[in-house]
């Protein structure tokens, strides 16, 4: 799943998309390094951001969908179910809900559903996470999401621990560590690590310096992709596509 981002302000590739014409052929040269998804959000999640009113994430996104939709499965990153049914008319298949709330959207439409956990919201979320079990405490979380959204009729659902969302560090080890936990569960998984900050925090730790920018963290991005592949991730959701489609060929064979 290749990440393309129509905000001024994302963490990693934030003003790089939020022109249309710069947005879809980016997303065309996903297609071009093999991505299977291109997942389009007009809404930045990171830690602090603001939100963004439905008119103009609907805005942001929904002509890059109408371009993108022809040529590749298009999911669109969205916590409002406004945003989703426009998405979705304008040709997405698959809502990524950062909120894990949307399933009825989802269900009405016929379209797949991931629901990702977050402790929180993005404008607080890393004040203080603290969980007593972070691996029990995502997955029953994720697991109570799955079925009700199954009961409402959504049949392709996917499940995502939310790196990054209300996590220290050692949280997202952890979670990362025992992704087994929720592959086990026999719902699809689907992990994003890319370029994220805990990444630059743990190169950092053995350079002396307190974070690596976010365009020094590929190698990082491409070690939990690879690992989260191997434990039995069925997607990994990242920005650079090339790197990461070969190396989820060498795990695939
Ligand atoms: N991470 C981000 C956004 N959406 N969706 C899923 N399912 N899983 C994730 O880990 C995830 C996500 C944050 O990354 P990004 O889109 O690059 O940044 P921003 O939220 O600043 O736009």
């Amino acid at each position: 799943m290749g990440v393309l981002n129509v905000t001024p302000d994302s963490f990693s590739d934030g003003g790089r998309f939020d022109e249309p014409d710069a947005a879809i052929a980016h997303g065309l040269v996903m297609v071009a390094e093999g991505a299977d998804v291109v997942d389009v959000g007009g809404e930045s999640t990171r830690p602090g951001a603001e939100p963004v009113p439905a008119a103009e994430e609907r805005r942001r996104v929904v002509p890059v969908i109408e371009a993108l939709a022809p040529h590749v499965r298009v999911s669109v990153d969205t916590r409002k179910a406004a945003v989703a049914e426009a998405a979705i008319a304008a040709g997405a298949t698959l809502v990524n809900d950062v909120s894990a709330s949307l399933h009825e959207v989802a269900a009405a439409a016929g379209v797949g559903w991931v629901a990702m956990h977050m402790q929180g919201e993005p404008g607080t979320m890393q004040r203080q996470p603290r969980y007593t079990d972070v691996v029990a405490e995502v997955r029953e979380h994720l697991v109570a999401r799955a079925e009700r959204a199954r009961s409402a009729g959504v049949d392709e659902v996917w499940i995502d621990p939310g790196i990054g969302f209300g996590k220290t560090v050692e949280h997202n080890l952890t979670l990362l560590a025992h992704l087994g936990r929720l592959v086990d569960t026999g719902l699809l998984v689907v992990v994003g690590t890319s370029r994220k900050r805990f990444l630059g925090q743990l190169l950092a730790d053995s350079d002396g310096v307190d974070d690596v920018p976010t365009d020094d963290r590929l190698e990082g991005s491409l070690a939990t992709a690879t690992w989260a592949m191997v434990e039995g991730a069925a997607m990994v959701r990242v920005h650079d596509v090339a790197p990461t489609v070969q190396a989820a060929r060498v795990v695939a064979a």
